[in-house]
């Protein structure tokens, strides 16, 4: 039973796991960070793209990733950039020029953020976030500089269930009221779907659940919170 328990709520804690993606800076690079591991499935997260060299004004950034798995719906510039451009039309692929205004600061040096971008999670599944050999670094002369590329991977996992569902069949009733009731007296009560019982989020299953169920059950606006 208690592993059961746990297979569900490794399958309730679903999300869009951000992996792998970079929080240092790196000499001489192009890095991603993001600004959370986890976000719920369906929803999306913030990647930062970030430079830290020396002698550059701009450059071009061509971003890979498997669009079954996650899609980039937005990107937002920093305005130490303010000549940009996104681009968006091809599937699995971003394309983003951005270049400093010309200006006696240039060329520019040190660590910048160029940008932000909205990943949304589409699917099961794992993607790379990777540069493109298109990609490249320019100084204030029109010059390519060296720089190396570090790209990341983004997790993506379904969210099965509903809160309060605790029979698990797809919709919130008094039947799964009484089971939440029955669990809150007997801790050994089984449940089709553990995670779906604690609807107010502190960590347990009590009395407090249930009526909360019940009044969803019968109101289908009534809020409840199962800590997603
Ligand atoms: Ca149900
Ligand atoms: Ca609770």
């Amino acid at each position: 039973m208690i592993k059961k328990g746990l297979s569900y709520l490794l399958i309730a804690i679903v999300l869009l796991s951000v992996t792998a993606i970079g929080v240092s800076a790196q000499d001489d690079s192009v890095y991603l960070e993001s600004a959370s591991s986890t976000v719920n499935a369906g929803e999306t997260t913030d990647v930062a793209i970030w430079i830290n060299t020396t002698g550059f004004q701009g450059g071009q950034i061509n971003l890979t990733y498997d669009p079954s798995v996650v899609n980039i719906t937005g990107f937002v510039n920093e305005s130490d950039f303010p000549i940009w451009y996104w681009n968006s039309e091809s599937e699995g692929e971003e394309w983003i020029l951005f270049a400093a205004n010309y200006s006696p600061d240039l060329p520019l040096e040190g660590e910048y953020r160029i940008g932000t971008l909205t990943v949304e999670g589409i699917s099961q599944g794992t993607s790379e976030l990777e540069f493109g050999d298109n990609s490249s670094i320019f100084d204030d002369h029109g010059s390519e500089t060296e720089v190396s590329w570090v790209g990341g991977e983004i997790s993506v996992d379904v969210v099965e269930g509903m809160c309060g569902d605790v029979n698990v069949d797809g919709k919130v009733t008094n039947a799964d009221a009484m089971k939440v009731w029955n669990r809150a007296i007997n801790e050994n009560y089984p449940l089709d779907n553990e995670w779906a019982a604690d609807v107010n989020c502190d960590g347990k299953v009590t009395n407090a659940d249930a009526m909360k169920v019940w009044n969803r059950a019968i109101n289908e606006n009534y809020p409840l919170n199962c800590c997603q």
